[in-house]
């Protein structure tokens, strides 16, 4: 057939459209107009190019696959299905049902060979430059000259939404700077999104955008041509020095007789009476549903024996390493699994006391430089504030174009990007990816710091500048509710040290943790070194909260609650309601998260519940505290914006100071009546 159809292919290509449609329908709800339109690309990368083994979701040198516009998840479990990935036909029918692999969004490794979560347009797009800089970071890594043991592409399948997401602006912005040349997205440009047509909000130039950014872009007027496709496929693995975007004019709903190129078939089921039509118009059975003619299938199911044969292959590359470089292969396999090399935490330094101290962002700086070098594979950086965030590696140069091996990343002013890039990291395997920014900033990356909590992916962001504390920067630099939103996250482990040896500490869990990601709140400014023989020690920290200074026995009176750069705040003051005859307790509470993980009895023991005399100090908004201080607690926030000033006024002004929580424990245990600097 003419423009490179041929009936055998068409037959496999319908089933992929035609899976989607009764899945779509059956469920009574989802995305039928995206896996129809765009099912002949993805035909053509899953059974010409990919190369990946179904028996084997895991392989580490697969290919990755990035479905970005997630809506379409019924193209991604199709395709899974039909090449023999453990998710059966069942699933396809359980489509967004409870307890089903095929979730309206695909998520990762729910169903195997799902390589990420996606749904929110533009994180997949990031996430997949991600997977790519890993893989050039792997291969400069561990490959050595006639062992290329790291040597796979990441695909993706980028829509119209994920175009117009800035965050895709800003990872394609990187992604050409770095020349990602094995980097090859397949932009599906049907032109339709939910509310019409494209020509509604998005009409610049695409193709000349991503030209720009230093991409090389084909573009493709038939998305069904599959002969003009696998050129353009070829052309792009063929170009190594810069990442490629093929842009495919495709028709969303394609074979719709009256649902195609509309937005009416982007996000609902076709209706019985369509999807009749639809499958007459293609020449498809009406009946029974969720047809795989066979043919089809054993063209899909190639993809096994095809991957058996590559698995195989590269499993002999990777003993020809083995025996050449055994060092390294050893160090290879250690890196894919996570485990971390043995004494990989011993050049940790022991800060002395002192009284001035040091900020915790410096401190942290330190303890990554002494981890670095037994950590070959810890690598990140920061979005432009590295002189601020202290996370350059020394001794290590930038990661850049043909300078892959390097471990300090420059992700520039792109937070969102730098966000979703650290997921693909992760994901990637092998790695251990951090990413840095001001805590006021996290904002600009929550949705990515949302995904990575939700795949509970090992990445580690370094957020300085964590209050007012900052000081002259002013309001919008000091943030308030970012650590009670970061906390709002389910899965993420938000710890705030209090001084150097709990940052040293900090670090220590966030590279042994692995139940997602851990976010570092420090500070910018100095914090007392504090004297471990006269308070607890820090690693106490790893139970989330621990009694710092005591009562020496007696039952406490009052217990004070604070964390970070507070913490110093409510040791003062406790010496000071010592001095009155007051049984104070102090406890530091770095992270709501790990002190909640705590056996009930522990909790207990540090908060007794029958002691309601508690205050709670922290630079954020008060609003969870209440769940530590209890109704007849007091908390001691920041309930409104800062304000430009040195952030020893400002600690005096909005009442951060031990007089202050002295007033309150007194007022709270009813002794005095509280007189507070500040208060009317
Ligand atoms: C960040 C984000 N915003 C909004 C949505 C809701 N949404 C899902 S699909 C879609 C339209 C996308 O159009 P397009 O990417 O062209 O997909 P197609 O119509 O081709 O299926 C929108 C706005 C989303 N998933 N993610």
């Amino acid at each position: 057939m003419g423009n490179g159809k041929n009936a055998f292919d068409q037959l496999c290509i319908n089933t992929i459209r035609m899976l989607a449609v009764d899945a779509v329908q059956k469920a009574n709800s989802g995305h039928p107009g995206m896996p129809m339109g765009a099912a002949s690309m993805a035909y053509v990368l899953w059974t010409r190019f990919l190369k990946h083994n179904p028996a084997n979701p895991r392989w580490p040198d697969r290919d990755r696959f990035v479905l970005s516009a997630g809506h379409g998840s019924m193209l991604l479990y199709s395709l899974l299905h039909l090449t023999g990935y453990d998710l059966s036909l069942e699933e396809l029918k359980n489509f967004r049902q409870w307890d089903s692999k095929t979730p309206g969004h695909p998520e990762s490794f729910l169903a195997p060979g799902v390589e990420t979560t996606t749904g929110p347009l533009g994180q997949g797009f990031a996430t997949g430059v991600g997977m790519a800089i890993a893989e050039c970071f792997l291969a400069a890594h561990f490959n050595r000259p006639d062992h290329a043991i790291v040597d796979h592409y990441t695909y993706g399948i980028v829509s119209d939404g994920d175009l117009m997401e800035g965050i895709s602006h800003e990872a394609a912005s990187l992604a050409g700077h770095l020349k990602l040349g094995k980097l090859i997205y397949l932009y599906d440009d049907n032109r339709i999104s939910i509310e019409g047509s494209t020509d509604l909000a998005f009409t610049e130039d695409r193709a000349g955008r991503f030209n720009a950014y230093g991409w090389h872009v084909q573009q493709l007027d038939d998305g069904n041509d599959l002969e003009a496709i696998i050129r353009a496929i070829r052309t792009a693995r063929d170009e190594a020095l810069r990442p490629s975007l093929i842009v495919v004019r495709t028709h969303i709903g394609y074979g719709s007789p009256n649902k195609q190129d509309t937005a009416a078939v982007h996000g609902e089921p076709l209706g019985a009476d369509e999807v009749t039509l639809t499958k007459e118009n293609l020449g498809w059975p009406l009946e029974p549903t969720f047809i795989i003619p066979e043919e089809a299938l054993a063209r899909f199911r190639q993809a096994f024996q095809e991957g058996k044969n590559r698995e195989d292959e590269w499993n002999v590359r990777f003993q020809a390493y083995e025996k050449a470089h055994p060092q390294l292969a050893k160090e290879w396999k250690r890196a894919m699994s996570g485990a971390l090399p043995a004494g990989w935490d011993k050049d940790i330094p022991i800060f002395p006391a002192d009284a001035k101290g040091m900020a915790t962002r410096v401190a942290s700086g330190t303890v990554i430089n002494a981890i670095a070098p037994k950590l070959a594979t810890l690598i990140g950086g920061s979005a432009d504030l590295a002189p601020s965030t202290k996370t350059l590696i020394k001794g290590t140069d930038d990661f850049k174009a043909g300078h892959y091996g390097q471990r300090n990343m420059r992700f520039g002013v792109r937070e969102h990007a730098m966000g979703g890039i650290l997921n693909g990291m992760a994901l990637h395997g092998g790695m251990i990816p951090y990413g840095s920014t001001f805590l006021v900033f996290s904002d600009y990356m929550r949705p990515s710091i949302r995904l990575a909590a939700m795949m509970g992916l090992k990445v580690i962001y370094v957020f300085t500048h964590d209050s007012i504390g900052l000081g002259e920067d002013g309001p919008t630099h000091q943030p308030i509710e970012h650590l009670a939103s970061l906390r709002a996250i389910p899965g993420l482990t938000v710890i705030r040290p209090a001084d150097a040896n709990e940052t040293a500490e900090a670090w220590r869990f966030a590279i042994e943790h692995y139940g997602g990601p851990v976010a570092l709140a420090l500070t910018r400014q100095n914090l007392p070194t504090l004297d471990r023989a006269k308070y607890a020690p820090a690693d106490g920290l790893s139970r989330g909260a621990y009694i710092i200074s005591d009562t020496g026995g007696k039952r406490p009176e009052v217990i004070l609650i604070a964390s970070g750069s507070e913490v110093h705040i409510a040791l003062e003051a406790s010496e000071k309601l010592r001095q009155k005859g007051t049984a104070v307790r102090v406890v530091n509470m770095t992270s709501w998260e790990l002190f909640d993980l705590q056996p009930r009895d522990y909790r207990n023991g540090v908060l007794p519940p029958d002691i309601a005399a508690r205050v709670a100090i922290e630079t954020g908004v008060s609003q969870g505290w209440d769940r530590y201080v209890g109704d007849r607690g007091e908390i001691l926030g920041m309930n409104r914006f800062g304000a430009s000033a040195p952030y020893k006024t400002l600690f005096e002004k909005f009442g951060f100071t031990a007089d202050h929580v002295v007033g309150k424990a007194l007022g709270l245990m009813g002794r005095e009546k509280p007189k507070l600097s500040g208060d009317e």
